[in-house]
């Protein structure tokens, strides 16, 4: 594993120092950063935020040269919250006069394909500014680490979080997928994650950056929790249509079109995809393939009592009452 050579290699995330106020990401700069070894990947701290290392350049042009249009909706996503479902979903609401069921891209591609990732490798910010509006564009970097105008020039955005301890396990299980070495250790992961020491983490600041965002311009910023897509995917979806600006119409009501959304965008039926079973995207010049089969894995709420003890449980729920106190946010 790629070991970074400077920082402070166990630097407490709870005071990081950042050490300068310029947003050039010179060598020099990195260099100061604290860094980690992390549980599958080196991470370093950058303005509060634990990026995997090797992507820390694409993340830090992403203030300085990404420029969100007023008609872009971004949907923001905590890892493992459920980034290809809402991909899926926002695509289909928002091609839907495009395309019948029979030749629906989703068939043929996998979801997180369809929508841009910014800033992110196969979401390059040149391809992204060529795109014609209204552009539909995805990230899992924190509200801070945006250019500021996304909260001022009137762009919409949809924000998709999850109860942690599941989002925890998810993203256990995939990297461990990924490195397909020794399993990685439960507990020290686990030890990671509660001290906010994961990718794009501490989980509570991103989520609640983007919770009081959502607050301030409710009209602008839409808070989804997994749980609610699970639980009740149709009003979900009629939801997320109309705060897109195309609610569905009573005609389309009749004919089964929010339905008909659900169902393509299913677990069940992405899952079964043959681009999403024997399908997959190489990332970093070839050395990792990530396969589509490991974005779909259970798909349920609640997996985490299959993995971690209840002591370890109740360690989150405490953690996350006390991040989230005052707050008004719920798990
Ligand atoms: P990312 O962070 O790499 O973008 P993301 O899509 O956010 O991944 O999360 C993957 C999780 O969403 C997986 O959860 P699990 O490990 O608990 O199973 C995956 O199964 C789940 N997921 C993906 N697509 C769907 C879907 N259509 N419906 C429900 N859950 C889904």
């Amino acid at each position: 594993m790629e070991k970074m050579q400077h920082g402070n290699e166990k630097s407490c995330p709870t005071s990081p120092p950042v050490p300068r106020s310029s947003q050039s990401y010179t060598e020099d700069l990195v260099e100061t950063l604290p860094t980690r070894e992390g549980w599958s990947t080196p991470l370093i701290l950058y303005k509060n935020c634990w990026l995997r290392s090797h992507m820390l350049n694409n993340f830090m042009r992403v203030q300085d040269n990404f420029k969100p249009r007023s008609n872009d909706v971004i949907l923001a996503t905590h890892p493992k919250c459920g980034t290809t479902w809402l991909k899926a979903l926002s695509f289909a609401i928002t091609n839907r006069s495009r395309y019948t069921s029979a030749d629906h891209p989703l068939l043929k591609q996998n979801p997180q394909r369809l929508v841009p990732t910014i800033g992110a490798q196969g979401g390059d910010l040149d391809d992204i500014e060529r795109l014609p509006s209204p552009r539909l564009l995805a990230t899992h970097l924190p509200l801070s680490l945006l250019p500021p105008t996304v909260s001022t020039n009137g762009c919409r955005i949809v924000y998709l979080c999850r109860e942690p301890k599941d989002a925890f396990i998810s993203r256990w299980h995939f990297d461990n997928r990924m490195t397909k070495g020794d399993p990685i250790n439960l507990d020290e992961a686990f030890t990671m994650f509660s001290e906010g020491c994961s990718p794009f983490g501490p989980f509570w600041d991103h989520y609640l950056q983007y919770w009081n965002e959502s607050l301030e311009r409710p009209h602008e910023v839409l808070f989804l929790k997994y749980e609610d897509i699970v639980f009740d995917p149709l009003k979900v979806v009629r939801n997320l249509a109309s705060f897109l600006g195309v609610p569905f119409t009573d005609e389309e009501e009749s004919r089964g079109v929010e339905e008909e959304v659900v169902r393509l965008c299913s677990f069940e039926a992405l899952s079964s995809q043959g681009v999403n079973q024997k399908g997959g995207v190489e990332r970093a010049g070839g050395k990792i393939f990530i396969e589509y089969s490991s974005l779909f894995r259970k798909g349920k709420v609640g997996d985490w009592v299959n993995h971690m003890s209840t002591e370890m449980g109740e360690k989150i729920d405490l953690l996350v009452e006390e991040k989230f106190k005052g707050s008004g946010l719920k798990f």
